[in-house]
């Protein structure tokens, strides 16, 4: 894989934005990483990250990033493939086809950096904002229910469903894991928007799941799960919530299985 994972790409994040913390996490769990790897972003604040990491792969269309990472394996299954999107991205405009990468299970990771707003186009609620926040175009505040994503891809058949907060050694920790999954994996992070969605306080509203979780229980990936707390005043679980073996998508196909290093590419047609 690459050594240099650096490009000269000065970021225009907000000095302080907890996407640095990503990207640097990102870079760190990729860095011991030996296999060919391409990313994939969607349209937002959280799809700059393409320009800073010197990887192949595609910026793609607002809410595309799950079926650009699934043509990727499908032309080369032997691609480590790593898609981010937005909340908005993920859960508004890509929403369907959330559900059917957990069912699919492409050996795949997804990290989604959970702002609970559209940040680059200034602050619109998503659907993971909280009942009663305000912008510009909802000044009477938010009225509909949240959606809870850990909930709605345990339903939805993930092999791996994780959520951790926007620190570099959380991200370079749960990376780490889920580049060792085979599998579809589903990474939530919490990372406060400093501009349009505000929340010093949300790292220490949080806490690890400790030993007595067992990942490998869809039950107690379940109550843990329905513990978030959109009034902020309960602490948010963080870790694995739920890890199993599946088979994955390629394992169906023939065709893809007898694929070698370079995919499609070997194929004399
Ligand atoms: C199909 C489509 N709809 C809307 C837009 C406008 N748009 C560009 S960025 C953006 C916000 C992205 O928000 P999110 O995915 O949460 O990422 P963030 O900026 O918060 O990282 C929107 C709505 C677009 N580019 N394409």
């Amino acid at each position: 894989m690459t050594t240099n994972l650096n490009t000269s790409v000065k970021p225009t994040w907000c000095p302080g934005c907890w996407n640095f913390q990503i990207l640097t996490g990102v870079k760190n769990a990729l860095t011991q990483h030996k296999k060919q790897t391409a990313i994939v972003t969607g349209i937002g604040c959280h799809a700059k990250i393409y320009d800073y990491i010197n990887l192949p792969g595609l910026n793609t269309l607002h809410g595309r990033v799950l079926p650009t990472c699934l043509g990727l394996k499908v032309g080369n299954p032997n691609l480590t493939v790593l898609g981010f999107s937005g909340d908005g991205d993920a859960y508004a405009e890509g929403a369907e086809h959330l559900i059917h990468a957990a069912r699919y299970n492409s050996n795949f990771k997804y990290l989604v950096h959970d702002n609970q707003v559209f940040a680059l186009t200034v602050g619109q609620p998503t659907p993971v904002t909280e009942i009663g926040f305000k912008d510009k175009t909802t000044p009477g505040g938010v009225k509909l229910q949240p959606f809870n994503p850990i909930k709605i891809m345990l339903a939805a058949g993930a092999s791996f469903v994780a959520r951790v907060f926007a620190d570099v050694k959380q991200i370079e920790y749960v990376l780490k894991e889920a580049l060792n999954h085979r599998g579809f994996c589903f990474i939530e992070i919490l990372q406060p928007c400093l501009i349009f969605h505000p929340d010093t306080g949300h790292k220490e509203r949080t806490h690890m799941l400790g030993k007595e979780h067992d990942k490998t229980s869809f039950e107690q990936a379940w109550k843990k799960a329905g513990e978030f707390d959109y009034n902020r005043v309960k602490k948010i679980p963080l870790g694995i919530f739920y890890q199993v073996n599946k088979p994955i998508f390629e394992d169906q196909f023939p065709q893809l299985k007898k694929l070698g290093k370079s995919g499609w590419k070997d194929i004399k047609r």
